[in-house]
């Protein structure tokens, strides 16, 4: 076992809160960064704000003093950097702000690491959105063809990472991880938004989901699974990038015939583009429509990343079944409603 310490930024987040608890289960004391809200932001955190190794520190990503002073104050082994503006499509909205938190941001991070003088070891949260359109399957040598604001973002975080590595011989990692999902994943990303909807329509609260393209292909794992390559990542000797994904890719569509098969619902799909509905078989119930508001101004069609480096060498694989995560998913929401509901 081991007493490590490590800062997580982004701990109010979905990849934020299952490492902070992976972490934590390692024996290491972890300190998570989190920007001040007006609104409760630690939902996912409830059960580790107990544990006296964890602790919670306000900071930011677009002041570096706050980084440097933390980096000072705490003296972290390893800093795992997961904040971030994370929806791809809300990057088209804000690009100047994704980019302030998103590269400039690490930017700072790398400032205050390389000032610090500390030598602890940097994961950086890269993305699949990268790759843009390049040809499937992904892996580290794919070249970047972001088509986002979002995507360019972490292309350019990517770099850095890489050009402060070489300059300044840090262990600082890049983690390119695929689509990865959980019960805590934001309601605004489409599997969530899925899986709350399938739980709404059984419950009576909802008829028909609105989503976007649902032609869209992603290679989805559970984000339980990934925050352990993360960790892996650091505990090698030399710094390097990997690929985290499952090697499969499914769409958005599939994504909702799966979801709603676990309530028992088979669904069928009637017409086409803007027009398709996904209509449940037995009732003749229309469940799924397109809502063409949510498409984006260029998409992404198809990942499928190729982890074969990661599983060589850092022995990392994904545990979880792509069906057994769907359905831990609606489980979840499912009892959220149930919760909600007066019996
Ligand atoms: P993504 O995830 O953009 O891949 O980025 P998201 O779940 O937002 O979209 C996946 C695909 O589904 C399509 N889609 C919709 N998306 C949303 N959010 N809402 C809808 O109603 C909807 N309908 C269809 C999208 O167009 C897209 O093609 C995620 C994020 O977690 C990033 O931060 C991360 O880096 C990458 O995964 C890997």
């Amino acid at each position: 076992m081991t007493g490590k310490t490590a800062l997580v930024t982004g701990v109010s987040g979905q990849d934020g809160a299952l490492l902070a608890e992976f972490l934590l289960r390692k024996n290491y004391t972890v300190h998570g960064l989190r920007l001040y809200s007006a609104t409760d932001d630690t939902q996912r955190l409830h059960n580790l704000i107990e544990d006296k190794k964890f602790h919670l520190r306000y900071g930011d990503m677009i002041d570096g003093g706050s980084l440097s002073r933390l980096l000072n104050d705490i003296q972290p082994d390893e800093i795992y950097n997961l904040a971030g503006q994370s929806h791809v499509g809300v990057s088209f909205e804000v690009p100047e702000a994704t980019l302030n938190i998103n590269t400039l941001g690490v930017c700072r991070l790398l400032e205050a690491l390389r000032g610090s003088g500390s030598g602890a070891r940097l994961y950086q949260a890269s993305s699949s959105e990268m790759f843009g359109n390049a040809p499937a399957p992904q892996n580290e040598e794919t070249p970047h063809r972001p088509c986002s604001p979002y995507g360019a973002s972490k292309s350019c975080a990517f770099w850095l990472v890489r050009s402060y590595r070489s300059s300044y011989r840090m262990h600082a990692s890049n983690g390119i991880l695929f689509n990865h999902e959980s019960a805590w994943r934001g309601e605004d990303f489409v599997t969530r938004k899925i899986t709350r909807g399938v739980a709404a329509i059984e419950a009576g609260q909802l008829e028909c989901l609105k989503l976007g393209n649902l032609d869209a292909r992603r290679d989805w794992g559970h984000a339980r699974d990934y925050v352990e390559g993360m960790w892996l990542m650091l505990q090698q000797d030399e710094p390097d990038d990997y690929v985290i994904a499952t090697g499969e890719t499914l769409s958005v569509r599939q994504f909702a015939e799966v979801a709603f098969s676990c309530i028992g619902t088979r669904i069928v799909w009637k017409g086409a583009g803007v027009d398709e509905k996904g209509v449940n078989e037995e009732t003749g119930k229309v469940h799924i429509s397109v809502d063409p508001q949510l498409f984006r101004p260029n998409e992404l069609h198809m990942l499928i990343g190729d982890a074969s480096k990661a599983r060589r060498k850092l022995g990392w694989a994904p545990r979880t079944l792509f069906s057994d995560m769907v359905k831990e998913m609606v489980e979840h929401d499912r009892e959220l409603i149930r919760q909600t509901v007066p019996r």
